[in-house]
């Protein structure tokens, strides 16, 4: 194995070490790079909800599946607007806007420019996921002050086809890479708990972490069970097993923001400490994720405050590049921060 290169041989010993090992060895790479005090807020917002023509297998607003989600239109920028700054005076950094489409439309991709600059006005960082991307999509997207795009991987390629059958793997990957090139920051995750095995968990995770620059930000959701999905009477993962994603999730990608997403309003306020123990230090915050629920505001900072977290604005230097020089430096960042995280 070379210096950059995660083998599944190599993650599945991590997700077979003594967990106590496991989260040990994350807390130590965590602190290398991170400040163990503190955490990355974003809220999320659906700007546009349901109607989608895709049929991933876990998602509500799939108009494949009879779910309690309806199909509303755009949101006007005022709607936003409000949105957005409720969520900066609850203490949000990042705002995250979230549309039901397969592949926006280049009129699309214009309303959400204007929505992406209204928020920008606020002070806060934007990330925007609106499906697939076409060539030149990203760049207006960049041009227009967006800092982030999110586009998940959600689960192994070798799983995927079990999940979602309207598009390949592949297509994912294409939207990445026009991200990345763009310049725009990266934030990719995916689901644990969809039903695929520890070796397809180990897959999706070295997916994430051999892709040069790894994302800035790495979403970790655990499947909400929503009604009238195919995956509704799903198996709950076991705890400890999202909890070393978490933690495994932190070690190969040193420097990314991990974050403890979709699920959290089934956890337990310790098992929550614990994925931010195993390093996770970013949560989406707020009542509402896109279409389910998610711990209150109150909850939130009353959980902060017990375990003294506080709020921090950027995370990290971006790992995404606008030209050759930034890119050298970043694949040189990436290298760093690996070799260390294979040498404990
Ligand atoms: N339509 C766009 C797309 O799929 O890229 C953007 C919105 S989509 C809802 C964003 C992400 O939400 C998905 O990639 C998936 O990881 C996550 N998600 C959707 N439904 C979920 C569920 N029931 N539980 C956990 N995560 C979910
Ligand atoms: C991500 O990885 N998780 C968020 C965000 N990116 C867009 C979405 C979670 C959605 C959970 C189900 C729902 O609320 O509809
Ligand atoms: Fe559509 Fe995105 Fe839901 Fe898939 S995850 S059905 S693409 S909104």
């Amino acid at each position: 194995m070379t210096a950059s290169t995660w083998t599944i041989a190599k993650v599945l010993s991590l997700y077979e070490k003594p967990f106590m090992d496991l989260l040990w060895q994350a807390q130590q790479i965590h602190r290398q790079h991170h400040d163990p005090q503190k955490i990355q807020l974003s809220s999320l917002l659906s700007i546009k909800t349901g109607g989608c023509p895709e049929d991933c297998s876990y998602c509500p607003q799939s108009s494949k599946y009879t779910t309690p989600v309806e199909n509303d239109p755009l949101l006007d920028v005022e709607t936003v607007l409000a949105a957005a700054q409720s969520a900066k005076n609850n203490g949000a950094q990042r705002f995250c806007m979230g549309a039901a489409w397969r592949s926006p439309t280049e009129k699309q991709v214009d309303q959400v420019i204007k929505l992406v600059q209204a928020v920008k006005g606020l002070g806060l960082e934007t990330c925007v996921t609106l499906g697939m991307l076409k060539d030149g999509q990203a760049e207006r997207l960049k041009a227009a002050g967006l800092d982030y795009y999110n586009h998940n991987l959600d689960t192994s390629e070798d799983f995927y086809k079990e999940i979602i059958s309207t598009r390949t793997y592949q297509d994912r990957l294409d939207t990445l890479d026009r991200v990345q090139q763009s310049g725009l920051k990266s934030c990719v995750g995916g689901i644990v708990g969809l039903g695929e095995s520890r070796e397809q968990r180990a897959r999706f995770i070295i997916q994430l972490a051999n892709r040069t620059p790894y994302p800035d930000s790495v979403p970790i959701n655990q499947l909400v069970r929503v009604q009238g999905t195919p995956l509704e009477n799903n198996t709950e993962l076991d705890e400890f097993e999202f909890i070393r994603t978490i933690a495994i999730a932190r070690i190969t990608m040193p420097t990314s923001a991990v974050r403890l997403s979709a699920g959290r309003s089934t956890m337990s306020d310790a098992t929550q400490a614990l994925c931010l123990m195993a390093g996770a230090n970013s949560v989406f915050y707020g009542d509402q994720l896109l279409t389910t629920g998610n711990p209150q505001f109150e909850a939130d900072q009353a959980l902060f405050k017990r375990l003294n977290l506080h709020t921090t604005q950027p995370l990290q230097p971006s790992l995404a590049c606008n030209n050759k020089e930034d890119y050298t430096q970043t694949v040189k960042r990436c290298g760093q921060a690996r070799a260390l995280a294979e040498e404990l």
